[in-house]
């Protein structure tokens, strides 16, 4: 089955839509790394001025959101203020999370949040959200509030198609991985002791330097990604309304949670788009005592 049939009968009309662009747009963005990102800064085959990739993948985002007229409001890491159109939906994006990690060829991704309200707003008003990951292959893993299910791009003909890859993804409770991002000289105390104990614990570090790439193996492996609190930067760095909140709403539609250390990712009420808030998202148990921990009083 792919996506197209799958959201046919899974999802609301008009995210199945928004989603279905977004998908077939992912394939073009995916295409342009190589020559958009500076990879291979002297071939570029439209002749145009070299542009960031970042700027790049958010302007054919921006247009495929646009073309649906179903979208009301986009915000983007990229961008200062929201893009409006005539339809209802909001839809908070980071084009490319992780562009930093374009030249080590390591995962790149791509997170939307389908929101029901005007941004800010907090993840509470999430419809659905969805994350790309360009990796070893082009996957989509997505959430309208019924399960997480995930597909693959796989050429069919002349062009790609998503195929369904798996339904109902659950996080394992058992906690295997561990990725945290920040320096670990500048972890506030508590997350540095809990951290700590990881080892002990059966759990391995695994960390590739892209939100989304370290949450996605966290959602197959069971463990905790994060980027905590520091000291100098208490709101750490990830974003919620682009970031944060579309992850923390698919990792519960997976059986997970996560917290900024003192309550449900979810919550969080930014008020400013580019707000940014400590995050600790992973498998329920560990994330229910590391958020006991981190807020408890000494
Ligand atoms: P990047 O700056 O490369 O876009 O939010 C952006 C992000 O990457 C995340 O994808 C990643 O988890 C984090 O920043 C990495 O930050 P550090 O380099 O500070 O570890």
């Amino acid at each position: 089955m792919n996506l197209e049939e799958f959201l046919r009968l899974n999802a609301p009309e008009d995210l199945a839509k928004v989603a279905i662009a977004i998908a077939g747009k992912s394939i073009t963005v995916w295409e342009n790394i190589p020559f958009k990102s500076g990879l291979l800064a002297d071939v570029n085959p439209s002749g145009e001025r070299q542009k960031a990739i970042d700027v790049y993948s958010n302007d054919e985002f921006v247009e495929a959101l646009s073309e649906t007229g179903l979208v009301g409001e986009i915000a983007s890491e990229e961008m200062t203020e929201v893009v409006t159109g005539k339809g209802k939906l909001s839809v908070a994006m980071d084009p490319l999370d992780g562009s930093s990690n374009v030249e080590t060829n390591n995962p790149l991704g791509s997170i939307f949040g389908f929101y029901s309200s005007r941004m800010p707003c907090s993840g509470r008003s999430l419809l659905g959200a969805l994350y790309v990951t360009y990796g070893n292959a082009v996957t989509i893993t997505l959430s309208f509030g019924k399960g997480v299910h995930r597909f693959v791009a796989v050429k069919k003909g002349p062009s790609m198609s998503f195929e369904l890859l798996a339904v109902n993804l659950k996080i394992p409770e058992k906690p295997e991985v561990y990725g945290i991002g920040g320096s670990r000289k500048d972890w506030i105390p508590r997350v540095r002791d809990f951290v700590d104990t990881f080892e002990s614990r059966g759990m391995r570090t695994r960390y590739c330097g892209t939100f989304v790439g370290d949450y996605n193996q966290v959602l197959s492996r069971g463990g905790i990604f994060a980027y905590p609190e520091q000291t100098g930067k208490p709101q750490g760095k990830l974003r919620v309304l682009f970031e944060t909140a579309p992850i923390a709403y698919i990792n519960e539609q997976a059986g997970g949670y996560s917290t900024d250390g003192r309550r449900n990712i979810l919550d969080i009420q930014p008020s400013k788009l580019s707000e940014p808030s400590p995050a600790y998202i992973g498998s329920a148990p560990l994330l229910h005592e590391l958020e006991r921990l981190v807020s408890s009083i000494s």
